[in-house]
């Protein structure tokens, strides 16, 4: 490093330089997260310091972290959820996964997951060392159920669903896959990391959620639909006893163990992913779902007018499209599926004069 430290201006001046090399939101379509809302960033800002890997330090916002667990507990059918925030979807499904082998018992142990299901379960599996079965998905890029239970045999520790998947927007038949992993005896894992702020706020959406009595735990990020600052995921559990599978002892912390991946933990994400529920409350998220839902809806009709067809109606806020043979005019940034499908996210930050402007530029370049 220097010897001697610089100027503090000339050091924003090259921080803030360095930044223009980023991507602008205004063209970013390829993204689960968002521009954080204004709540999040005041709230995260205020609890900078704040370490819940240390939470006897911290009682006020470790009080945070628990409400914000119950709120989205009742948000999910179950007030009395218990969980933790994590840095994402990625440690919330490792998590999951490490809570299902434990509880087992199974000598060699398999998981069964969606093809559909995101990269963090390769990640997971990987890591806790069991074996990774990966069930194909009907037409309707939904897992074929019946080919999934196929799959599924006495060495099952855990059985995943998708609700919102990363490439397709799809939830998964959650309900059969839970009422069967319920008779079975088996632990049955939900990634909700996208879907799980979109569903409980849309008219006749897919059940996905603890009100199904088969499902065991939850994965949702904050930090993609609910607008909070990164990092914000959180892990809900139905048992408390399933997540206490996990505790190792923190003899010299001010709480005695702790069941987390991550040890030092920021509280301001916590916090940021709690004001943004408590500012917008039920309603305001609902309005701010509602109208990504429309914005993905006129992208769809709008693509379709060029003869760009979709490949799938999404469950959520994720549209697919047949890709054009040309790339996507810059600067806007897209992104493809694994079967080379256009994909666009329609996070908050894609309002409707964005979408309009896309449509236009892609007017220009294929009409
Ligand atoms: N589960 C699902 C269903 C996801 O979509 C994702 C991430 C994860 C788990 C993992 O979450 P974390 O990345 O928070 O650990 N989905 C996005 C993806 O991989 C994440 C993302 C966000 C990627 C913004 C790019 C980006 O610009 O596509």
């Amino acid at each position: 490093m220097r010897s001697k430290g610089i100027p503090e201006e000339d050091l924003f001046s090259f921080l803030q330089s360095t930044k223009l090399q980023d991507k602008n939101h205004r063209f970013i379509l390829s993204s689960m997260c968002t521009i954080p809302h204004p709540v999040a960033v005041r709230a995260h800002a205020l609890f900078m310091e704040t370490n819940l890997g240390d939470p006897g330090l911290f009682p006020g916002t470790a009080s945070l972290e628990r409400t914000l667990i119950s709120r989205i507990g009742t948000l999910f059918h179950h007030p009395d959820a218990c969980g933790y925030a994590t840095t994402g979807g990625t440690e919330s499904n490792i998590q999951a996964l490490r809570i299902a082998r434990a509880t087992a018992g199974i000598a060699s142990p398999n998981v069964v997951i969606p093809e559909s299901a995101h990269f963090s379960f390769k990640k997971a599996c990987d890591m806790i060392g069991v074996e990774m079965r990966s069930v194909p998905l009907t037409r309707d890029y939904r897992v074929d159920c019946e080919r999934y239970l196929e799959s599924v045999d006495a060495n099952t520790c855990c059985m995943v669903g998708i609700a919102g998947t990363t490439e397709y927007g799809m939830v998964d038949p959650i309900r059969s896959l839970a009422a069967y992993a319920r008779k079975e005896g088996i632990f049955f894992h939900v990634d909700a990391a996208f879907g799980g702020m979109v569903l409980p706020f849309l008219k006749g959406a897919p059940e996905f959620d603890f009100s199904l009595p088969g499902v065991m735990s939850i994965a949702v990020d904050p930090h993609k639909m609910g607008m909070s600052t990164i990092p914000a995921g959180c892990l809900l559990l139905r048992n408390e006893k399933d997540l206490c599978s996990l505790s190792v002892d923190t003899p010299y912390l001010t709480v005695k163990q702790e069941f987390t991946l991550s040890g030092t933990r920021p509280g301001g994400s916590v916090a940021g992913a709690l004001a943004v529920l408590e500012y917008l409350g039920y309603e305001g998220m609902a309005a701010v779902v509602e109208g990504c839902m429309k914005n993905t809806r006129r992208l769809i009709n709008g693509m379709e007018s060029y003869g760009i067809r979709p490949v799938v109606t999404p469950d959520v806020n994720v549209a697919t499209f047949k890709a054009p043979e040309s790339p996507v005019p810059s600067p806007w940034q897209v992104s493809y599926t694994r079967n080379n499908h256009l994909r666009i996210v329609c996070m908050p930050h894609v309002h409707a004069g964005i979408i309009e402007a896309f449509l236009e530029a892609i007017g220009e370049q294929y009409a």
